[in-house]
């Protein structure tokens, strides 16, 4: 069995591992988890950075002095166990007052709320050194049609990040934004619901520059999509600044297994999408441990995300130096892929009297593709 070293660069969010297993219909399952207690076992269990949501340190309307000691408490945890914040975020989704949004509320008061809570916490992370700043919009969206203006809500949406972008440069901060799409759940619709939509948002952005994606597994598939392409998108667009690994079932509610379970084949081509594509970030993981579990449970299963990518980076590598995918590769044309389809110099004028081949001689060729992904199970089953 693999075991994590640092310069894997593991994280997690508090909130995963502090999760108690309150879910629609049963109460937490598992007591309240202190966030030094979490550093301590993250640390043991050979993680390197955390993540982490204002409301996940500092209770929703702590005061001034309560804050100070929990901040201070959390900078002395994370000195003892080495652990680096990588990631911060802000929870606009958790008190009643973000029941339609943050960004987008329809109420114009709560969305000056939310632009505050947000500046807030991103002071706070750029002092403990976060590098992106993770935006969740689980709340902005709807569950009726005419309540939600969507073209005015995306506006609003632009608003914010302008804002904020200006926040960000203005007090010189090295942060970067990633948005984290979802379908649905909590809200019925949410907007920006994949990855595809964050991406043309973001082309709208006045700091378009300092805003990427944080794409998690099982939201892409929650929509039926192949989340590696989704990733493999994000990172051809230089947009991939974050990541969640978890697993997922196929399109029902959002599992958020740990990476690994739930699309193992899907697992695999993530991770063959992120080491190709060279993302070289925290490689995070945002999964919940089943209410079934307890706190040993907890552990076992956040150590189970790190194993799995280790298992699966492994046979990843493996598979592409194997020489036989090598040859597999050439037949099935991936080299040919990667020639442009005009020649140099050859524009629409010259390709219109160009000779071309017979089509059903073209249609006759075999794709060598079958013999190709059955290397690719060989290796992920274990018997290459
Ligand atoms: C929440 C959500 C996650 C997001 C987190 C960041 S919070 O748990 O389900 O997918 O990544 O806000
Ligand atoms: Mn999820
Ligand atoms: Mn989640
Ligand atoms: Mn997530």
């Amino acid at each position: 069995i693999p075991t994590p070293a640092p310069s894997d660069k593991f994280s997690f969010g508090l909130w995963t591992v502090a999760y108690g297993g309150r879910d629609p219909f049963g109460e937490a399952t598992r007591a309240d988890m202190d966030p030094i207690y979490a550093l301590e076992n993250l640390a043991r269990i050979g993680a390197y950075g955390v993540n982490f949501h204002d409301d996940d340190l500092i209770p929703f309307g702590s005061d001034d002095a309560k804050r100070d000691g929990i901040i201070a408490r959390w900078k002395k945890g994370l000195d003892d166990t080495g652990l680096v914040v990588t990631t911060a975020t802000t929870n606009l989704f958790t008190h009643p007052v973000f029941k339609d949004g943050g960004f987008t509320s329809n109420d114009r008061d709560v969305r000056r709320f939310a632009i505050r809570k947000v500046m807030r916490n991103i002071d706070l992370a750029a002092e403990l050194g976060a590098k992106v700043y993770v935006c969740w919009g689980g709340r902005e969206g709807a569950e009726s049609g005419a309540a939600k203006d969507v073209a005015a809500a995306l506006d609003r949406y632009r608003e914010a990040f302008n804002v904020l972008g200006e926040f960000v440069h203005d007090k010189g901060y090295d942060m970067k934004f990633a948005i984290e799409p979802k379908p649905n759940e909590p809200r019925g619709d949410i907007l920006l619901p994949t990855i595809g939509h964050a991406l043309a948002f973001i082309n709208t952005l006045d700091r378009s520059e300092m805003v990427g994606v944080n794409p998690e597994i099982g939201h892409e598939e929650m929509a039926g999509l192949n989340a590696a392409h989704g990733y493999a998108q994000a990172l051809w667009q230089g947009k991939l600044f974050h990541i969640d690994l978890n697993g997922q079932s196929g399109p029902r509610y959002d599992q958020d297994f740990r990476f690994g379970a739930g699309n193992v084949r899907g697992a695999f081509w993530v991770v063959d999408t992120i080491l190709a594509g060279g993302y070289d970030g925290p490689v995070h993981f945002d999964f919940k441990t089943p209410r079934t579990e307890d706190d040993k449970g907890v552990w076992a299963s956040a150590a189970g995300c790190m194993t799995n990518y280790l298992v699966l980076r492994d046979k990843v590598q493996a598979f592409r130096a194997d020489p036989e995918v090598q040859a597999a590769l050439e037949a099935a044309k991936l080299p040919e892929l990667a020639v442009p389809t005009l020649d140099d110099g050859e524009g629409w004028a010259e390709l219109e009297k160009a000779e071309l081949r017979d089509p059903d001689e073209l249609a006759a060729r075999g794709a060598a593709f079958e013999h190709l992904d059955q290397l690719a199970l060989e290796h992920l089953y274990g018997v290459r």
